[in-house]
């Protein structure tokens, strides 16, 4: 028996989680530990939000609240999907916890005295209006190559030169627009050079690593490691350990890959157990640390990760770091902020998490990037009704009407069972090299064999012609049930256990699968409905039309566009009908707009702006040859044009001669 640290990325706690997260790091990790569990093996999972860096002071200045607000309202929420998608992590922790901060603080005053972090000085502008320092992005100036005057700190977008921020002609502070002076700061650096040639030769003998992690380090080495900057003049963050470095924090990913330590400090601290004893999983030489990243966490992992726990001498290093790839959505990138994909908390609110395990499973990013949809979420979900679901309730339906709900005693037919331990013993060599994919195929290629065996066997025939072997069908195909809430479980763990309660069965090992696991003369419990198949359309409660709005609309705004193709929209006057409300729409109305041509139905977002009455009867500009989309369930067929900003939201006005028809140019 080995011993397993198992680590999912902090997830950053500035919104939501989306399908995306899950599947990149979350699931494959939680289908590896409950699969380990079933082999007997001392394993523990342990990951927690990352509540540090500037994405969580973004988020609170966009949502106009405390960083500390930010964290702890999207610590519970998070912690909320993962439980509600059957995430089972021993700890869940959170960077902010005092713990934490102690324990990052102590790493870098050990690393300090060792060498590997040594204080610069350097120059760095400083906006006394803002009181900050000011990122390198947050400057803006005139470019000392081509003249433009948009430049920023880091690059110049015009004529596309990589800038310094002392370079700019006339930097100006990129918040408030004031002059910055320029400040002696002095930061504090990680030796990365200090690790180069280990590093190498450790890389080069990780042989069972994906070829894209290791390829992704190789060319980091490649560059050379460059001493990097590992504190912040920033409020938040964990605080420099050190008197003379007052209001400066440590960088967030210093500290953040620490994290799955303290999180595993906290979890033996938690659980009253030994306090030592999380020194086992992360300093024992027998322990397997494998961590579970999205591919854009790499070089934290597998460079800056290992640089600082063979800086410390003491511990263990990543055994495997399999990174998945991205999951898109219909080929876009998930966003929530875009609007493209969903939350796992919004998913959760109207289906169950075991479909969405399984897709996600099928569909997982384990090589390269792939690609989710609702169509394939569909026929997944109706794949497991008629496959998997099919075979235990039919299964389970005729042992209750023809047996009395009673496992037959009956020899049973091995040949089956043995493909089932044979099924088990594949699948357990693909969990152990990270190959999910292909291991939930092969389960539910099982569960098609015993579709198949039931067919075949015709057990509504045999009933009457010969009792004993109809007998021995049933026998045989309840157990695989058996086997197949074993085989299932990893995946989908709250169907396995539905199964399980079926059969009137405890937990069970993964050695268990295609063994005798029913006695038989012992009665089954009532049959409960494992799956639901999906109508087309279902995936309607997903509609979002507020963020759909928003992002047309930023979207407009950008490129230069030819006459030509301004030419190609069709403005009309208008003359609005009549205005109704939309069901849960909170910013929407259904407009029916007269345009000369047609009476059109619009829907558009004025609620907030506008009462019904001051609607009816005005004149308004029209885009008409939109494509129609629907919003919140209305066909939209067509656009409203207004102003929008700080003064608020106003629509235009044809004069009060204008006639509905009339082009607008
Ligand atoms: N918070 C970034 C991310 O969510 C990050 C991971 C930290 S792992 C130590 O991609
Ligand atoms: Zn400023």
């Amino acid at each position: 028996m080995s011993r397993y640290m198992v680590t999912s990325a902090l997830p950053y706690a500035n919104g939501p989680k989306h399908l995306g997260h899950l599947a990149g790091a979350y699931l494959p990790a939680d289908i590896y530990v409950r699969y380990m569990r079933m082999r007997g093996q001392d394993i523990l999972f342990c990951s927690g939000t990352d509540e540090h860096g500037v994405p969580i002071t973004i988020a609170a200045e966009k949502m106009g609240i405390s960083p500390l607000e930010v964290v702890d309202r999207f610590h519970s929420a998070i912690s909320d999907d993962f439980k509600g998608f059957g995430i089972s992590f021993d700890n869940f922790s959170r960077t902010t916890c005092p713990e934490h901060v102690e324990f990052a603080q102590s790493v870098f005053l050990e690393l300090l005295e060792k060498g590997h972090i040594a204080p610069r000085d350097m120059k760095q502008l400083y906006c006394s209006d803002c009181k900050r320092y000011l990122p390198d992005r947050y400057i803006n100036g005139t470019c000392p190559k081509c003249g433009s005057e948009d430049a920023r700190g880091d690059q110049c977008e015009n004529c596309g030169t990589w800038t310094e921020p002392f370079e700019l002609i006339d930097p100006r502070c990129g918040i408030c627009g004031a002059t910055p002076e320029t400040r002696d700061t002095r930061h504090w650096f990680l030796l990365l050079d200090h690790f180069q040639e280990w590093l190498e030769a450790w890389l080069e003998v990780q042989s069972g690593w994906k070829t894209n992690v290791l390829k992704y380090c190789r060319s980091w080495l490649n560059d050379g490691l460059r001493e990097r900057a590992i504190t912040r003049d920033l409020s938040w963050g964990v605080p420099v350990p050190l008197d003379e470095a007052k209001g400066k924090v440590l960088y967030v990913w210093f500290e953040a890959v620490l994290g799955y330590i303290s999180s595993t400090r906290e979890y033996f601290r938690k659980t009253g157990k030994d306090q030592e004893e999380w020194k086992k999983y992360w300093q024992d030489p027998d322990t397997k640390l494998i961590q579970f990243i999205g591919k854009d966490n790499i070089v934290f992992h597998c460079i800056i990760e290992p640089s600082l726990l063979h800086g410390l001498e003491k511990y263990i290093l990543p055994w495997n770091v399999p990174a998945n790839e991205y999951l898109n959505i219909s080929g876009r990138k998930f966003s929530t902020s875009r609007g493209t994909g969903i939350s796992m908390g919004e998913y959760l609110d109207h289906f169950d998490p075991d479909p969405m395990r399984y897709a996600l499973a099928v569909n997982a990013p384990e090589t390269r990037d792939s690609d989710f949809s609702w169509l394939e979420y569909q026929s997944r979900n109706n794949e497991l009704a008629d496959v998997l679901g099919n075979f235990i309730n039919r299964t389970l339906r005729f042992t209750a009407s023809k047996f009395d709900n009673m496992i037959p005693v009956a020899d049973l037919d091995m040949t089956l069972l043995n493909k089932a331990s044979e099924t088990a013993k594949e699948i357990a060599a693909l969990m152990e090299s990270f190959k999910f994919k292909k291991a939930i195929g092969l389960a539910m290629e099982l569960a098609r064999e015993g579709n198949r065996y039931f067919d075949t066997a015709q057990p509504w025939k045999s009933l009457k012609a010969d009792p004993d072997r109809c007998a021995v069908t049933v026998a045989t195909c309840l157990n695989l049930c058996a086997s197949l809430a074993v085989i299932f479980e990893p995946f989908i763990p709250f169907s396995a256990e539905k199964i399980r309660r079926m059969l009137g069965l405890e937990e069970l090992k993964w050695a268990e699968a295609g063994t005798v696991l029913l006695r038989p003369g012992l009665n089954l419990n009532s049959v409960e409905i494992l799956f639901k198949k999906l109508e087309d359309g279902f995936e309607e409660v997903f509609d979002k039309p507020e963020e759909t709005l928003e992002v047309e609309q930023k979207e407009l705004e950008k490129p230069q566009v030819d006459f030509d193709d301004f030419m190609k929209i069709e403005f009309k006057v208008g003359r609005i009908l009549s205005v109704e409300d939309i069901k849960k729409a909170k910013k929407l109305y259904r407009i029916e707009v007269d345009t000369g041509d047609r009476v059109r139905t619009v829907v558009a977002g004025m609620k907030e702006h506008y009462t019904k009455e001051e609607l009816q009867g005005r004149l308004v500009a029209v885009v008409c040859n939109l494509k129609p989309v629907k919003l919140c369930g209305v066909m939209s067929h067509g656009m409203l044009m207004a102003s929008d900003g700080e003064s608020g939201v106003f629509l235009l006005e044809p004069g009060a001669d204008a006639k509905p028809g009339d082009t607008i140019r």
